[in-house]
């Protein structure tokens, strides 16, 4: 056992290191198969003071560091590189709920907890965490910070930054910082909460979290919605929200392309339309109290906009199992993607004006670029937020797509920036999208951040190779 590996294990328990290849597979793969990394070990801490154990050993032996939490990341975020060189450090034995305050509306959470204990824990205590997402059985807390997540409630609710009030933060040196202070007004300087979030393990080890509650929920209403196209899908939103107000929890949207290969792969999924339409909108309304009222607050807009031509078809649940069976469609896109093979997968931020626009010049472009190329469009249009996934022409080999993946991938970033966009909503940078950061960020943005990772990790041993470049100018 190597002088590391001997520190390491005796600051966790030898059990709680992992160094055999079998041990730390599940630990050195991405969740789409994309990445496959190598690691020293992998290490499971079992709380804050034994993380800041590891960035210490870490810190005095020069070894980088991954931090990981369920491992669901869309961009290879959490997955060491080849060289074998770092450790990947665990956070999923932090998994205890620290404290909910109903009166202060918060939830105080270890960054190990999954998503879904998070949802549950407030639901037990009568109060509401509304952050959601398709890997929500998986990922956690921690994970979701560094990620500053989306998911599908980011209309109503804000994402993970908006969601969040304290956090507790273990340094590259090992220092603790705790700023888990439940207070939603501050101003005693510079937001460090906010200079974590979003951060991807660059900056430091997320521990702890206080987290904002909220009234539950107690009605919904569901309706899945054939539209023509992005266009009628996009002036389908004003018509809804100006009958339903913030009650708009959710609107998402699918093209005909994508809802086709969601029912092909997902086999327990099925259409609630008579026929498979070019489009389709998932609206979710969300109050208090008074269900009836709400879905027929939903069917009203859906018929003025049937009668505008906005809305070709429409099914609204009538219960919670239809309504379930509706999110079942939409939640299985990812793995159907990842069924039908390796997609080129982009994560488009732009004014949700300027959305179908985007779509339309977009399909046009990569389509003249490759012809056969299949767009695969969905994603969170009310916030402005596509997921524009490339899969390669039917019969073409991977080793060809391959071969013009990035080409495709510049186009759509083209046309992302062209609108004054971001080339990553949700999913982060992370190793997929790091060599576009010197196109895509301004210089002084690119200075600013290296400066700020240099006096947060002057060693660089936080989560290398990932969001930023190896340096600002070459
Ligand atoms: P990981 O994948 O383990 O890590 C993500 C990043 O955070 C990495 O850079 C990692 O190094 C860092 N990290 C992890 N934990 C910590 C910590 N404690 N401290 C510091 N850094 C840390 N994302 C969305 O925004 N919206 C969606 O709708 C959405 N849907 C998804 C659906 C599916 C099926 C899947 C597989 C992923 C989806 N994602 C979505 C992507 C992903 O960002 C989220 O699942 C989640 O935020 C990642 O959490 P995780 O615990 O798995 O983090
Ligand atoms: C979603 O919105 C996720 O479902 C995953 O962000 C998107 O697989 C994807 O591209
Ligand atoms: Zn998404």
């Amino acid at each position: 056992m190597d002088d590391l590996i001997a520190e390491l294990a005796g600051a966790l328990g030898e059990a709680n290191v992992l160094v055999s290849e079998q041990d730390q597979a599940p630990f050195l793969t991405d969740w789409l198969g994309k990445y496959r990394g190598a690691a020293r070990a992998v290490v499971r801490p079992g709380s804050t003071t034994e993380v800041a154990a590891v960035m210490r050993i870490c810190a005095r032996h020069k070894i980088p560091v991954v931090p990981q939490g369920g491992n669901t990341s869309m961009s290879g975020g959490a997955t060491p590189d080849t060289t074998g060189d770092a450790i990947v450090l665990s956070l999923m034995r932090l998994n205890s709920i620290r404290n909910i305050d109903a009166i202060s509306n918060t939830i105080v959470v270890d960054a190990g907890v999954v998503l879904a204990k998070v949802q549950q824990a407030a639901q037990q205590a009568g109060r509401f965490f509304p952050l959601s997402l398709g890997a929500e059985g998986s990922c956690t807390i921690g994970g979701n910070l560094a990620a500053n997540a989306g998911g599908v409630a980011v209309l109503r609710y804000g994402t993970m930054r908006e969601l969040t009030l304290g956090l507790e933060v273990v340094l590259a040196d090992g220092r603790i910082w705790d700023g888990l202070t439940a207070l939603r007004k501050d101003n005693t300087g510079y937001a460090l909460r906010d200079l974590f979030i979003g951060s991807e393990g660059t900056l430091g080890i997320i521990t702890g979290a206080v987290l904002k509650l909220f009234a539950r929920p107690h009605a919904r209403a569901t309706a899945f919605v054939a539209v023509q196209d992005a266009a009628a899908a996009l002036n389908l939103l004003p018509a809804v929200r100006d009958r339903c107000g913030d009650r708009l929890t959710a609107f998402e949207f699918m093209t005909g392309e994508c809802l086709a290969l969601i029912l092909h792969h997902i086999g327990d999924a099925r259409l609630p339309l008579a026929a498979m339409p070019p489009a389709a909108v998932l609206i979710e309304l969300s109050d208090q109290d008074d269900e009836p009222g709400l879905r027929e607050r939903l069917e009203a807009a859906l018929i003025d906009s049937v009668e505008a031509g906005l809305v070709l078809d429409a099914a609204v649940a009538q219960d919670v199992t239809q309504a379930k069976a509706f999110w079942h469609i939409r939640e299985g896109v990812s793995e159907a993607l990842v069924r039908e093979g390796k997609a080129a997968k982009h994560d488009v931020s732009i004014p949700v004006s300027a959305m179908a626009d985007f779509v339309t010049s977009t399909d046009a472009a990569v389509r003249a670029a490759a012809p056969g190329i299949r767009p695969i469009v969905f994603g969170h249009l009310g916030d402005g937020n596509l997921h524009y996934n490339l899969l390669p022409a039917e019969g073409q080999t991977p080793a060809d797509f391959a071969a013009i993946a990035p080409d495709l991938t510049r186009i759509v970033h083209d046309e992302i920036v062209r609108r004054r966009g971001s080339i990553s909503a949700e999913h982060g940078i992370g190793q997929l999208r790091v060599g576009e950061m010197k196109l895509r960020k301004a210089p002084l943005e690119l200075e600013l951040m290296h400066q700020l990772k240099h006096l947060l990790d002057p060693a660089g041993l936080l989560n290398p190779g990932k969001l930023l470049p190896a340096s600002p100018t070459n």
